[in-house]
């Protein structure tokens, strides 16, 4: 993953060109390289036979542009419709806001969230985004790893699995007032899935705090599972020994498992996940096995049927 500092990426525009160049530097330097190649051709070997066709290589993480990141967006306690999430979440108080984090750890505590922000540090984290309707996104996060909470709370032995809660607050969300899912969302990870390297708690996006609509002041982010995993404006965070309940999986079990990894292989049971629309480009594409993150995640599930446990 190419691991740029937050405080190279502003302004949006620098970014851009800055990102622009160094792919043009890569062409370069692959041109360089297979001129190298040709110009031995007096004592080269005949050439060898094309060698057998690679897995596909995931595709470069282009950033989706800021500006419809912030305004494509699902957040079902504002609207169900993506283009009306933003206006109607522009006036929403993330501030004071705490987060509980307690269940079956040895140090349950409350933070503050500017408190959290000190203690643990935001990076910049660029990750493949797919929703299970089949579009997608690469958002450039600022964030902590969720582990390094985990471990400030030290969760006791017999905890296996990590439930998030979303805030409940009707009077501020109108779409807590009724729709189509219980309140307040919850969403959970089992244990070691929430320790995982990849698995963020996000602050920030292209450097600059999160907006509302996308899940502030503190949204979790877990790149190799559909969309719907990553709970926004988190208030509480419980372990516990039992799998939590999902609002997903509550509002239609036979379509949104617990699991919910990536998997271009099985189809919602109403449309096929083997490509998505990557917000900004016309054409579909192939969505890849956990989202491209495979060689870093595959092993959670050794030996689980990947088809069942969507
Ligand atoms: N609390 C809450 N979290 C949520 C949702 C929601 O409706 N409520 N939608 C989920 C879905 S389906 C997706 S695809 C992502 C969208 O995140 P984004 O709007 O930041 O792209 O948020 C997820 N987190
Ligand atoms: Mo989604």
């Amino acid at each position: 993953m190419i691991k740029i500092n937050p405080s190279e990426i502003t302004p949006e525009k620098l970014f851009f060109s800055r990102r622009t160049f160094l792919a043009g530097l890569g062409t370069v330097v692959a041109g360089a390289v297979l001129l190298n190649g040709c110009g031995t051709e007096e004592t080269a070997p005949p050439p060898a036979p094309a060698p057998p066709a690679a897995a596909p290589e995931p595709p470069p993480l282009e950033p989706t542009s800021y500006d419809a990141i912030i305004s494509y967006n699902n957040f079902y306690e504002f609207s169900l419709s993506k283009e009306g999430v933003a206006a109607l979440a522009q006036d929403f108080k993330t501030s004071p806001w705490s987060v509980e984090v307690g269940g079956l750890v040895k140090r349950p505590q409350t933070f503050a969230i500017e408190d959290l922000l000190k203690q643990f540090p935001p990076e910049e984290k660029i990750y493949r985004h797919r929703c299970v309707e089949g579009w997608s996104m690469v958002i450039p996060w600022d964030g902590f790893p969720l582990s390094r909470l985990l471990k400030a709370v030290e969760p006791q032995s017999n905890a296996r699995y990590v439930r998030f809660v979303t805030l409940l607050d009707p009077e501020q969300m109108p779409g807590q007032n009724g729709g189509v899912l219980d309140w307040p969302y919850q969403e959970g990870l089992r244990l070691d899935e929430a320790m995982h390297d990849l698995t963020l708690m996000a602050t920030g996006i292209y450097g600059k705090p999160i907006l509302p609509q996308n899940g502030a002041p503190l949204r979790l982010v877990v790149p190799w599972k559909y969309g719907f995993k990553s709970i926004k404006s988190i208030v509480k965070i419980e372990l516990t020994e039992e799998m939590p309940p999902t609002t997903w999986a509550l509002a239609a079990p036979h379509e949104y498992g617990f699991y919910a990894n990536v998997n271009p292989g099985v189809d919602h049971p109403r449309w096929s996940q083997s490509t998505e629309r990557r917000i900004g480009d016309l054409s579909r594409q192939p969505t890849l096995p956990f989202n491209g993150y495979a060689e870093e995640v595959a092993y959670l599930y050794e030996g689980m049927d990947l088809t069942r446990f969507f």
